[in-house]
This record gives C-alpha cells, sequence and structure tokens, in this order.
C-alpha cells in the first residue's frame, strides 16, 4: 500500500494523516543521556555500584567511557530517530577539564555543563536536567530526607546548584527546562518513623526551591515511586507526598515515571487525573518488567494508551515526556534509537485516532460500536504514515536505520576497551 491509499482510508474515518505527522513534529521527547553508560556519569568513579534503588543489568560491549564518546553516541540516536528530540542530562554528567576541575555536586555550576550547553546549541536542542542524588559517598543512605544535618544540607546544596544549572540551560537554548527531582531515599525494613523523613524531605524541597529562578522557564518536578531494589519498606518521596508536594506551590509540577507504581496500576490512568487540576505535568517513559526494570520502550498497549491519554487531554504541549530506561544487556545506542521511535510511534498512533467519534461513542453509551472502532482501529495501515513521517523528517524508516548501527559497532563501540 502507498502513503496516498493509507491517508485516504484515514481520511474516510475524517482523520488528516498530514496534519498528524505535522503536529508531532512540534512535540519535544526528551532523549536521557544516561542510556549510554549505564547511569554512570563523570563525576565519580565509574565503577562504583550504582545506589538509590536502580539497577542496570547486562555488559553489552561499547558502553560510552568518555563525554566525547557519550556525545558521538548521542549524535548517531538523533540521526536514526524522527521527530523533536531535546537533551536531559544528570548532574552526575558535569564535564571537567584542567580549566574546570572537578567539584563535589554541592558545588557544581553552570560552567561545568558549558561543553553540553555548546553540543545542544550546535545541533538547535533544549535540554532537560536532573540533580543527581545517588551513586555517591554522601548518600547515607538517606539524602534530602537525612537526619544527618550535614548530609541534608549537602544535598540541599545540590539541589539549589541545580536550580541555578537548569536556569543556565534554559536561558542559553531558549527552551523551559524541566528539573526533575528524583532521590532513591526510604529503608530497606520496616522504619519506626515514617514522618520525620517526610518532614525533612519537606523542608529540602523547600530550601532548595528558595533559589530564585524564573517559573516560566524551569519547571522543577517531584518524581514519586513505591519502592527500589533494597529499599522495599518505605519511600521518602512516595506517591501521595509528591502529589501533595507539587499541589503545595505553583512553581512545582508532578512527574510520573510509569515503572513507579503498582503493577496493575497504569500512568494512563492517572494523566487525565492530574490534569483535571493541573496546567502541567511530567512523564518519565520507561517498561517495568515486573519491577522498575527500566527496559526499553516498546510499540505495546500502555505506551500507546499513555500517548493517546496525552492527545485525548489536549497535552502535547503540556504534559512533558522524557524516556527514562537503561539497558545494559543490548547494544546501547540500538536501545536509546528502539526506544525513542517507539515512543514517536505510539504517539503518532495517538494522533491518528479519531478521537472525537470515539468520545461521542462512549457518551452516548454506545459501547458495543465502540469496541468495534477501537479495535478496527489497531489494524488501519499505520505503517505506511509511519514511513512517511520518517521520510518527512528526514530519518530513515524502518528497515533503514539497523545496519547503521551494525557499522557503529564494528567501527566504534567494539574498539571500546
Ligand atoms: C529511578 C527514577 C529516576 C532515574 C533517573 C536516572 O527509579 O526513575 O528517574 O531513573 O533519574
Ligand atoms: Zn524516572
Amino acid at each position: 500500500m502507498s502513503y496516498a491509499e493509507a491517508k485516504a482510508k484515514y481520511a474516510a474515518l475524517g482523520i488528516d494523516t498530514d496534519a498528524a505527522i505535522e503536529k508531532l513534529k512540534t512535540v519535544p521527547v526528551a532523549l536521557h543521556c544516561w542510556q549510554g553508560d549505564d547511569v554512570r556519569g563523570f563525576d565519580t568513579d565509574p565503577n562504583k555500584p550504582l545506589t538509590g534503588g536502580i539497577q542496570t543489568t547486562g555488559n553489552y560491549p561499547g558502553r560510552a567511557r568518555t563525554p566525547e564518546e557519550l556525545m558521538a553516541d548521542i549524535d548517531k540516536v538523533i540521526s536514526l530517530v524522527p521527530g523533536q528530540v531535546k537533551m536531559n542530562l544528570h548532574a552526575c554528567y558535569a564535564i571537567f577539564d584542567e580549566e574546570n576541575p572537578w567539584v563535589d555536586r554541592d558545588k557544581l555550576e553552570p560552567k561545568h555543563f558549558q561543553k553540553w550547553v555548546d553540543f545542544c546549541k550546535e545541533r538547535g536542542l533544549g535540554c532537560d536536567f536532573n540533580p543527581t542524588f545517588f551513586s555517591h559517598p554522601k548518600c547515607d543512605p538517606l539524602t534530602l530526607a537525612s537526619p544527618n544535618e550535614d548530609t541534608r544540607k549537602f544535598w540541599v546544596e545540590h539541589g539549589k546548584a541545580s536550580v541555578r544549572i537548569s536556569q543556565y540551560l534554559a536561558e542559553q537554548l531558549g527552551q523551559p527546562c524541566v528539573m526533575n527531582i528524583w532521590t532513591g531515599d526510604g529503608f530497606k525494613d520496616i522504619p519506626a518513623d515514617r514522618i520525620g523523613p517526610r518532614l525533612r524531605y519537606k523542608q529540602s524541597f523547600d530550601e532548595i526551591l528558595s533559589e530564585s529562578f524564573d517559573p516560566e522557564m524551569v519547571y522543577p518536578c517531584a518524581e514519586s515511586k513505591v519502592f527500589g531494589i533494597g529499599v522495599e519498606s518505605y519511600t521518602v518521596g512516595s506517591a501521595e507526598w509528591c502529589l501533595k508536594y507539587a499541589d503545595s506551590r505553583p512553581d512545582c509540577i508532578s512527574l510520573m515515571d510509569n515503572g513507579h507504581y503498582h503493577p496493575t496500576e497504569v500512568v494512563s490512568d492517572k494523566i487525565s487525573a492530574i490534569l483535571a487540576y493541573d496546567k502541567k505535568m511530567a512523564l518519565h517513559v520507561t517498561r517495568g518488567v515486573r519491577w522498575d526494570s527500566d527496559h526499553v520502550v516498546l510499540f505495546d498497549d500502555e505506551t500507546k494508551e499513555l500517548c493517546k491519554e496525552i492527545v485525548r487531554c489536549d497535552g502535547l504541549d503540556r504534559v512533558f515526556i522524557a524516556l527514562d530506561y537503561f539497558d545494559a544487556s543490548i547494544n546501547r545506542v540500538s536501545a536509546w534509537v528502539t526506544g525513542f521511535r517507539n515512543l514517536q510511534k505510539c504517539l503518532l498512533f495517538a494522533l491518528l485516532q479519531p478521537n472525537c467519534e470515539l468520545k461521542k461513542l462512549q457518551d452516548e453509551g454506545n459501547w458495543t460500536k465502540l469496541m468495534v472502532l477501537q479495535e478496527e482501529l489497531k489494524t488501519m495501515p499505520f505503517g505506511e504514515v509511519w514511513d512517511a513521517y520518517c521520510e518527512s523528517c528526514g530519518k530513515p524508516a524502518d528497515g533503514q536505520w539497523f545496519q547503521e548501527i551494525e557499522a557503529y559497532e564494528a567501527d566504534v563501540q567494539s574498539k571500546r576497551g
């Protein structure tokens, strides 16, 4: 089937495929720098364990070991994905050199991210930011919730430094910076004091956000979690804590990571609940397999449903979408590309739904026809529209990019020690 034929089939349902393609090109999706090196970063010993209850598994060869290698890998990713990429950095990816030697996380400055700013500017990208509250000797193991005032202060200073860096990124790149606060603070076993850590957490967030920033340009978020590995019994920044915190201030938004809920809960159902109250929200899109395993994002039912909800809630410009997965068991660049392309596919699929018609059927109580139509939509000639989208972005269609990964692996990644 040709694109013209597919377009006509969609048009018969009242869907304009060209308009969907053009719309999708305007939606930024944040590309997480941490897929390239298994969340190690450059500011501490790269062989230290990953802490905070998150884990990467696998030891596929070719991990990026330096800023140059990571940037080269990101360039490869960008060359193979359609759509509007936004960078997403973690503070531990600060770049130190002779001119700007290593400083600890409480002393980070915008200049430690200048090379990233230049990287983004050269490519016309915006950039989101994340303070890094894990994999560091000052995690005791708590950070912002620590009862040790020196520890807590250190991490508050890191948070404030991150606000300043986020403001700089937004100013330099002319796009808002979503600054996400997530910590692994919690306990392996049953605590005796649940409220103490949560009150300290609140105080720490307030202290961090007392740093001045332009709320039109920097969007601080609170990301919740249900549990982590080694942190099974209690999480300080639980779903309720984060929702209430974001609600407590106009300048803080909720971030939902779809790996951070009980296994039968779905974030696709939570988006409309948040947007019934809030103008903005943020997402980390991942794939949890039995736990928050952070597998590569697929073109699967829940990711499609998530994207449909963003579209149906008219949220494409106020639900900030970021990827958050890390697979070290397969080619990391391929993992990056696969997940990014799949998210784009899900967004395009969502933009090709006859949402008004479906809503009307629901409101009329015609659940019979609603089911039939929703099922038939699954076998529409979506692949042709997807190929046309890739082409119109100047990026390879399916079947035309993996050989580039194989060549990159042979020429570049396999030569890394
Ligand atoms: C961990 C959270 C968090 C991290 C990144 C690296 O469970 O999802 O967002 O994955 O900050
Ligand atoms: Zn996350």
